[in-house]
């Protein structure tokens, strides 16, 4: 895909979906396959922390969530494990702080390919922009239980900071984020909302993305707790 349009990146980002097999309460296909029906814009595989499926397994499970993205024309983008993306020919990957630089990236994946990096602070957010990042995940916004060594909670004042200071780049807000907090994370600077638990753990997956498109869409919409009980 052509990521040389700043706006389709920021479009992909609006309810972007977050998962790999721990997250899952049944089979990763399925609820793949129920987030894109209920309307996700772009989806990630994030294949971490314990029990988590390594080597064969990782690879294998990666392409059959890759073929269920190509199906529908979702993005497919991969956490961290650059080799992972280039086996696959993903269509980008998302890094953080600690992972390799988006310039260097960049060379090893292609020019073509979207790149996002994690920020906690300003001048992290400057250097990813220089580094060449398409887009910007802030947070841990709200406190979440889906990342163990999750940095302290921004709440959403760093996005409003990043806007603040003339930064336009897309950006989307991560941890914590629910039907009832998306509206804040939007209103505060962000493009779009990046989700693991909210949709991964709901009874309903299909209704809980459909929920998070339609607030997103329309932030006056009631909320529906009950997916949730
Ligand atoms: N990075 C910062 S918080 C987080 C990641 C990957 C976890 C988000 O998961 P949840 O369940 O939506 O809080
Ligand atoms: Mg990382």
């Amino acid at each position: 895909m052509s990521t040389n349009h700043n706006e389709s990146v920021r479009s992909l980002l609006k309810v972007y979906f977050i998962m790999g097999s721990v997250n899952c309460r049944k089979d990763p296909r399925e609820v793949l396959t129920e987030a894109i029906a209920g309307g996700i814009t772009l989806f990630q595989f994030r294949e971490k922390g314990v029990g988590s499926l390594v080597g064969k397994a990782k690879l294998t499970l990666a392409r059959e969530l890759q073929q269920i993205c190509q199906k529908y024309h979702i993005p497919f983008i991969v956490n961290d494990d650059i080799d992972l993306a280039i086996a696959v020919n993903a269509d980008g990957v998302h890094v953080g702080q600690e992972d390799e630089p988006a310039s260097s990236i960049r060379e090893r994946i292609g020019s073509h390919k979207i790149i996002g990096v994690s920020a906690h602070t300003l001048e992290e957010a400057q250097q990813a922009i220089k580094d060449g990042a398409h887009y910007l995940g802030v947070g841990p916004i709200f406190p979440t239980r889906s990342k163990d060594d999750a940095r302290e909670v921004l709440g959403t004042t760093l996005l409003h900071e990043l806007r603040q200071q003339g930064i336009s780049i897309p950006l989307v807000g991560i941890g914590g984020i629910s039907i009832d907090n998306a509206a804040s994370v939007i209103a505060a600077g962000a493009d779009g909302v990046s989700v693991i638990s909210a949709i991964a753990s709901s009874n309903s997956i299909k209704e809980a993305a459909a929920v998070f498109v339609s607030s997103l869409n329309n932030p006056s919409n009631k909320n529906i707790r009950s997916l949730y009980s």
